[in-house]
Order: structure tokens, then C-alpha cells, then sequence
């Protein structure tokens, strides 16, 4: 590799077709962050208009996934170390990626915790649920949950930054992995506040609200961030902190649309 030669990070997510969230936004945040990215896809999720902008989603079938992985993982094989996890959607898929990732060592695997997704039936969502928390969660060496999934993986409740924190820690104990935990707009407050845990360090790291109202795509974004960061070499806590300012730029430059839902735009650092 000559050092003009780009880091490679692959994302294993899904495809949301506004472009707002999943793979579409990993793979804008990859490039514009320096690094060469590469797509696996777990599922397609499209919006549906018709149907207050619920989530229509298809899964991939396993055996595609597999065959993607493979493909990937022998073109880059000796390169490739650094993954970030997304929306995988079913049992069956986590099994294949768990399965996939095993074939070879990696220095990074981001986790972002996509426990539920609006289109799914509840009963489904929680089988999907456990076997991230059983098969993925343990490979994690960086985990990403929002407000509500690190409340689940926690199993706290989170109101104040005190419990983001104590939730930060849980999840570390639980994974062993390097945690971004995410108040986002759902504490109170003037600020977006995250907390980073390793397990050594404990950082607050806040930033002034851009405004009350979630953005799509700033969780895929951050947590594409972060990988696109440690792809390039980047430590944990300087990663996570490169990942904030990326995603408050992208917040800033928001896309609006006739969807009920404003979507990050990636190039908003360059703006
Ligand atoms: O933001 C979570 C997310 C991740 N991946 C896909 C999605 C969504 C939310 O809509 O559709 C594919």
C-alpha cells in the first residue's frame, strides 16, 4: 500500500432509500472523511408515503449476504480491518454477518445498536434484538447506542447525563468495547450531549443543539464517522470527538423534503 493509498472501511448495513440514513449515508460519510468505503447490504427499507412515512422492509437473503462478504473480504484480504455494523433487521442476517466476520481478524468493528425499526412486528424485532446482544455485540470493539438503545442494552433508564454515564459504563462492562453513548435531543438541556467510555476514560462531549428535532441519518452518520476515523488510524476518543464536529456540520446543512423528517448532508463540514 503506498501512502496515497486510501483506508478502507466497509459498512454491512442497510439501504434507506431517501438517502437520509443507512448505507447511503455511510458510504458519503467514508468519502468525505478520506477513506475508500465499501457496501454490503442487509436489507432495502423504503419509506412509505402513503402510510405515514412507516418503514416498508425487505431482507436481503442470507446467502446474498454471505456471497457479498465474500466477495469483499477476498478483494481486500490483508487491507481490510475496519467494519461498521448498521441495521442488520433479522435473525438470520446477524447470523450470517457473525459467521462472515469470523473469517478473519479485525482491529475495528463499530456496532451501531439498530435494535427496532418502525416496519418490523414487535415479536420479530425482539429475537433480532437477542441475537445482536448474543452474536454481534461481543465482536464489537465500538458500540454507538442512541438514547433508547443504550437505555435497552443498559436496561436503565436515562434522563439525566448522570444516567448516560452509568448506562456508558453497563454497556462497556457488558462488551468490552469502547462506548459512544448518545443523549442527542433527548435530554434536556441546551446542549447534545454523548458520553465515551473505554473503560479508562470517561468524556462528556457536548455541543450546542442545532435544534429539538432528530435528523435522519445523524446516528449512521456518527457512527460512520467514527469508523471512517479509526480506519485512518485515529484513537477512540479523538475518533469519537472528529465524529461530533462531522455530524454537527452535517446537522447544520440539512436536506428538507416532503417526508415528515429533515436528513443530515454529509458534505456540511465542506459547505
Ligand atoms: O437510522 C437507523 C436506520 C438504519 N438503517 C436503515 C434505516 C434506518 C432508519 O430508517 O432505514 C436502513
Amino acid at each position: 500500500m503506498t501512502s496515497s493509498t486510501p483506508a478502507i472501511a466497509l459498512s454491512i448495513a442497510g439501504s434507506e432509500a431517501t438517502g437520509g440514513a443507512g448505507a447511503q449515508a455511510d458510504l458519503k460519510t467514508f468519502e468525505e472523511l478520506g477513506t475508500f468505503g465499501i457496501i454490503a447490504l442487509t436489507c432495502i427499507v423504503s419509506f412509505d408515503p402513503k402510510n405515514n412515512w412507516g418503514h416498508r422492509f425487505v431482507p436481503v437473503a442470507p446467502q446474498v449476504i454471505a456471497d457479498q462478504l465474500e466477495a469483499t473480504q477476498t478483494a481486500y484480504a490483508g487491507s481490510l480491518d475496519t467494519v461498521k455494523l448498521g441495521m442488520m433487521g433479522t435473525p438470520d442476517t446477524i447470523a450470517t454477518v457473525a459467521a462472515a466476520l469470523s473469517n478473519q481478524e479485525w482491529k475495528n468493528v463499530v456496532l451501531d445498536p439498530v435494535l427496532i425499526c418502525k416496519g418490523q412486528e414487535p415479536g420479530a424485532a425482539l429475537d433480532t434484538d437477542q441475537a445482536l446482544q448474543a452474536q454481534l455485540l461481543p465482536k464489537a470493539t465500538f458500540v454507538t447506542p442512541n438514547h433508547f438503545e443504550a437505555e435497552v442494552l443498559s436496561g436503565i433508564e436515562i434522563k439525566t447525563v448522570e444516567d448516560l454515564k452509568e448506562a456508558a459504563r453497563i454497556i462497556h462492562e457488558k462488551s468490552g468495547a469502547a462506548v459512544l453513548a448518545k443523549g442527542g435531543v433527548r435530554l434536556e438541556g441546551p446542549d447534545a450531549v454523548d458520553v465515551f467510555f473505554d473503560g479508562e476514560t470517561l468524556e462528556v462531549l457536548a455541543t450546542p443543539k442545532v435544534g429539538e428535532v432528530a435528523v435522519s441519518g445523524a446516528g449512521c452518520s456518527l457512527a460512520a464517522a467514527v469508523t471512517a476515523e479509526l480506519a485512518k488510524g485515529v484513537a477512540p476518543l479523538e475518533a469519537a470527538r472528529n465524529a461530533k464536529a462531522f455530524v454537527t456540520e452535517a446537522i447544520k446543512h440539512r436536506v428538507g423534503s416532503a417526508a415528515p423528517f429533515d436528513a443530515v448532508y454529509q458534505g456540511g463540514a465542506r459547505a
